[in-house]
């Protein structure tokens, strides 16, 4: 049975459209999922929406539209914006879906006949805009330590799920588990959370008269799910009747099991194994509902806990948090417009390490651009190709390796090569450090033309330049096969322009020797001229600078 691989983005809420990091976030699922699958790995990928809880019916209520048809609406700024994104998700999840809703109050009516929740008097801080209750030693000068808004004081009877009792399992799991929070930073803060903190019960339920716009507790009608119970609940639910059936018969049997435990209905259950997930990729700022909430969730209902949670940094704005009220929301469509979907992808990923904060500037994706992707890449494409036609009419002969004259493009590549297959790179998602490699593979293949000289070997040599244009190739079909998961269209155009077919198909099918110096077509290979990959991005200030340079009594263009 072929491996399998399970990635999840957070489920975003649609009383907002998205902007670059819920784009950021998916992003990076997209790139977990593309290399997966060209390591012949069986790869789930799943995003979707949070539709319910106050947010949501606020901003409906704000448009005059009921929750479900602003939902409705919403979504698809989602669905249009991951199309555009290039993002090859498996499935989409919304929690109004009635699978979703049934699986989170199968869950709930489990804990509750387990004895996990208990109804309780509850007085507390609450955040509207946060939903959460807080203690009076949390707040921050009397507001909500999170996002600094007041809270109001309420008195209700809630459901607590039992969850202190959890702690110490789980603070044991942590540190049995070295790689369940990633990056060490965040894992070493949620430690340090549950080592120095009394962890209180988890208030789980909402009364209906102050909140209708959730899923019904199945034990008490009166009240709804807290949001953050049925969002989670997504990871494990869309394993059920979303995720690739099973045909394996003793997974069958396996899931008749546990549909007798879960007693409720499970249609199209077939599909146990998909649990637990591979990764959960989420933002720093939803840290503790993963790594506290849903953990010890999972430890009350006997399901495994995802092998990592990796809770990335956070984009700003000139150093500010972007946000509706500053106007500094970045909108992923309009950079796609403007330059392109793959160097917005390669400079989300290029520019900071995966885990840390970044400040978001349209300068430095032009300088990326420029530099890294029209300079050294689209260049490199380029020359080479008009090299192999001008001296060969377009052939390779790839019949030509010849291992001493091969070995050395293949030997400066090597270490490259393999930190861009890294196991540990990719369990850690140290993103950037991958690209830096393949940048490395791509610096001596430059190298490499500028120290064999091919318009030189084309008068003296030619036999021998057969063989440098073969070693060009070559790096760039490990160049084009690296790149695929970080920007899938250029990676295709390269494989293409190399006279190569579908890289795909072709990387399906020859996994994993493919990504190997020796592995070669069955098919003669003619490249092919094509648009530069990258054209360069001169901006305003910098077309005027050089006009009047040019020519000096020139005065600035608007
Ligand atoms: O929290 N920089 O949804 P949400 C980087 N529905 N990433 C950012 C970002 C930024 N400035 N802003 C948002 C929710 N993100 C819940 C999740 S999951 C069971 C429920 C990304 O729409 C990042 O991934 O507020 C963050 O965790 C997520 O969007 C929050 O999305």
């Amino acid at each position: 049975m072929k491996k399998r691989f399970y990635v999840t983005t957070p489920i975003y809420y649609v009383n907002d459209i998205p902007h670059i990091g819920h784009a950021y976030t998916t992003i990076a699922a997209d790139i977990l999922s593309r290399y997966n699958r060209l390591q012949g790995k069986e790869v789930f990928f799943l995003t979707g929406t949070d539709e319910h809880g106050q947010k949501v019916e606020k901003a409906a209520a704000e448009k005059g539209r009921n929750p479900k048809e602003h939902a409705d609406i919403m979504v698809d700024n989602f669905r249009n914006l991951w199309k555009r994104l290039n993002i090859s998700n498996d499935a989409f999840i919304r929690t109004t879906d009635d699978a979703h809703i049934k699986t989170v109050q199968g869950l709930l009516q489990m804990l509750w006949d387990r004895g996990e929740i208990e109804k309780r008097e509850y007085a507390g801080w609450y955040c509207t805009p946060d939903e959460r209750f807080w203690t009076e030693k949390d707040l921050v000068e009397g507001n909500c330590p999170d996002c600094g808004r007041p809270v109001d004081q309420i008195h209700e009877e809630n459901y607590f799920f039992l969850m202190s009792k959890y702690q110490s399992d789980l603070i044991k799991y942590i540190d049995d588990n070295p790689n369940y929070i990633l990056p060490e930073t965040r894992k070493n803060e949620v430690l340090g959370f549950l080592r120095n903190n009394v962890l209180g019960d988890l208030c789980i339920s909402r009364p209906k008269s102050r909140l209708s716009w959730g899923i019904p507790l199945p034990f008490d009608e009166n009240f709804v799910t807290y949001v953050w119970f049925d969002a989670l609940v997504n990871y494990y639910s869309a394993t059920k009747y979303l995720a690739p059936q099973q045909s394996d018969s003793s997974q069958q049997s396996a899931l008749s099991s546990q549909e007798e435990t879960f007693n409720f209905q499970l249609s199209t259950f077939n599909s146990y194994s998909w649990w637990p997930a591979t990764h959960h990729i989420i933002g720093k700022d939803i840290l503790t509902t993963h790594a506290v909430y849903w953990s010890t969730m999972l430890t009350a209902l006997n399901l495994p806990l995802p092998k990592n949670i990796f809770a990335h940094g956070w984009w700003t704005v000139h150093g500010k948090k972007m946000s509706k009220s500053l106007g500094n929301m970045v909108d992923p469509n309009a950079m796609v417009e403007k330059y392109g979907v793959d160097a917005l992808r390669y400079f989300l990923f290029r520019e900071v390490p995966f885990g840390l904060d970044g400040d978001f500037s349209e300068q430095a994706l032009i300088n990326r651009i420029n530099t890294d992707l029209a300079n050294d890449l689209g260049n490199l494409v380029s020359r080479f190709i008009a090299m192999a036609e001008k001296y060969f009419g377009g052939e390779i002969d790839i019949g030509r390796i010849d291992a001493g004259a091969s070995s050395e493009l293949e030997e400066q590549c090597a270490y490259a090569h393999m930190n861009v297959h890294r196991k540990e790179y990719w369990s850690h998602l140290h993103f950037s450090l991958m690209l830096e490699n393949i940048w490395d593979i791509i610096g001596e293949t430059n190298n490499y033309i500028a120290r064999k000289e091919p318009w030189k070997l084309a008068k003296e040599n030619i036999d021998y330049l057969k063989i440098v244009m073969f070693n060009i190739w070559n790096a760039l079909r490990i160049t084009a096969l690296s790149l695929y998961p970080f920007m899938p269209d250029t990676a295709g155009k390269i494989w293409r322009q190399l006279g190569l077919k579908s890289l795909v198909d072709e990387a399906k099918q020859y996994s994993p020797e493919i990504f190997e110096w020796d592995w070669k077509p069955s098919y003669e290979i003619k490249v092919s001229k094509a648009e530069h990959l990258f054209p360069r991005i001169e901006t305003k200030e910098a077309k005027n600078k050089r006009r009047k340079a040019q020519n000096p009594s020139d005065t600035p263009r608007p």
